[in-house]
């Protein structure tokens, strides 16, 4: 290494939550004990779901108390079975929740570019088995939800999208949250928009969203009737409060992260062997994650030593998405998940490396970590 760099004096993580301003959630805190109702559906829930409503611009909303929950409960509600098609380029949550409602996955590769399952080869993976779609808007960048809707309708399917990093994304200025039959977002501390833990489904229809309700509730529709095998999916008080104070703050946040994505964006410019991320036309993304993906041929050094690498500066990225989930021992089996028929999912988890993104982050840090690693070629 040519430039003598020095580590940071403090760990700088992949990101760093938006923080409550403390004043404002103790009000919010002190109206929740003053009610003695700290879940529920209490006051906080139900005006956390309708500002969310507006601001995600979507028609209808059910809050829960994380996003993987709200993902079984989605399954539950259209009554899904057999197999799903899905990616396998996705935290393992999106797979784990087929496996317990016991659909199986049917992994199909991804697209080179926006790195959302690839819908040009899902209706080769259609059986008479399959009853749903399940594909995630990976980083926030929207799948290509035209040519999913066209062959969910020709093979009478389900679509869910898995929008965790989505919040805010949207397809020339409407929410993704409209797109399927349900989308869920995740309120993870790690999230733009976070609850601590927390998440949501946005719903269609009243009637889907009236089942989900229920279902988040155990199924208990009223003192005398259980109608479902529901679960404990509801987000507490606590949470819901946390998250009303946090929303406002979005909007700026967004902004910072922009100015950090064109600083990457321009410093990583002509650097052989560094992809930036992909940027469609018409649509707005939530700019939850910045990953890179480094060619190690190109670049000279592969993403492995990079992510290594940074340790020894203080900075701690992240190898969003390896492994793959049809390389998990419990997948690995499948038909669908051998290599050969994810090629570029297989390829791209060994490039991918999500860089530290958040509003605090100054650009003069954004300049070190990237003069740090350039310096790494030399
Ligand atoms: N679908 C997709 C596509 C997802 O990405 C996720 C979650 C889900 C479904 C499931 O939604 P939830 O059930 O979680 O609502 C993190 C998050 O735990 C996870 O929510 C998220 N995706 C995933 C992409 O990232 P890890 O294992 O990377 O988290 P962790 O603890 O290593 O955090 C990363 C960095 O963030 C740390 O180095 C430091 C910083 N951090 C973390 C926490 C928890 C903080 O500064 N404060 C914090 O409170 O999974």
């Amino acid at each position: 290494m040519k430039r003598n760099i020095k580590p940071f004096d403090r760990p700088v993580y992949v990101t760093r939550p938006i923080l409550p301003d403390i004043k404002e959630f103790s009000k919010r805190l002190k109206a929740i004990c003053d009610s003695r109702l700290f879940t529920n559906i209490g006051a906080q829930h139900v005006l956390l779901e309708k500002e969310l409503v507006r601001t995600l611009g979507v028609p209808n909303l059910s809050l829960f108390n994380n996003g993987t929950i709200a993902l079984i409960a989605a399954c539950q509600s259209l009554r899904l079975s057999g197999e799903a098609i899905t990616t396998p380029f996705t935290f393992p949550a999106t797979t784990h929740v087929l496996a317990w409602n016991n659909i199986k996955p049917v992994f199909c590769d991804i697209d080179p570019l926006t790195m959302n399952i690839d819908a040009n080869k899902i209706e080769s993976m259609i059986t008479p088995n399959t009853t749903a779609i399940l594909a995630v808007h990976v980083f926030g960048t929207p799948c290509n939800v035209s040519k999913i809707r066209q062959i969910a309708d020709r093979y009478g399917l389900k679509v869910i999208y898995d929008a965790a990093h989505a919040f805010g994304s949207e397809i020339n200025g409407k929410g993704i949250g409209n797109y399927g039959d349900i989308s869920m977002f995740s309120f993870h501390a790690t999230k733009l928009f976070h609850t601590a833990e927390g998440g949501a489904l946005a719903v269609k229809t009243k009637r889907l969203k009236q089942r989900i309700d229920l279902i988040k509730n155990h199924g208990i529709k009223n003192e005398d009737q259980v109608v479902m095998p529901g679960i404990n999916g509801k987000m507490s008080e606590l949470q819901a409060a946390l998250g009303l104070v946090i929303l406002p703050y979005i909007d700026e946040e967004q902004k910072k992260r922009q100015r950090i994505a064109i600083a990457y964006g321009s410093l990583f410019k002509d650097v052989e062997g560094i992809k930036l991320p992909y940027m469609a036309k018409g649509v707005k993304n939530s700019l939850q994650y910045y990953v890179i993906r480094i060619d190690k041929n190109a670049f000279g050094k592969s993403r492995d030593f990079v992510h290594e690498r940074l340790k020894r500066f203080n900075v701690f990225t992240r190898k969003y998405f390896h492994p793959l989930c049809s390389d998990y021992s419990c997948y690995k089996e499948l038909p669908s998940a051998s290599p050969s028929n994810l090629n570029v999912a297989q390829k791209i988890s060994k490039e991918v490396l999500s860089l530290p993104f958040y509003g605090d982050l100054s650009l003069d840090d954004v300049e070190r970590i990237c003069s740090i690693i350039k310096g790494m070629r030399d």
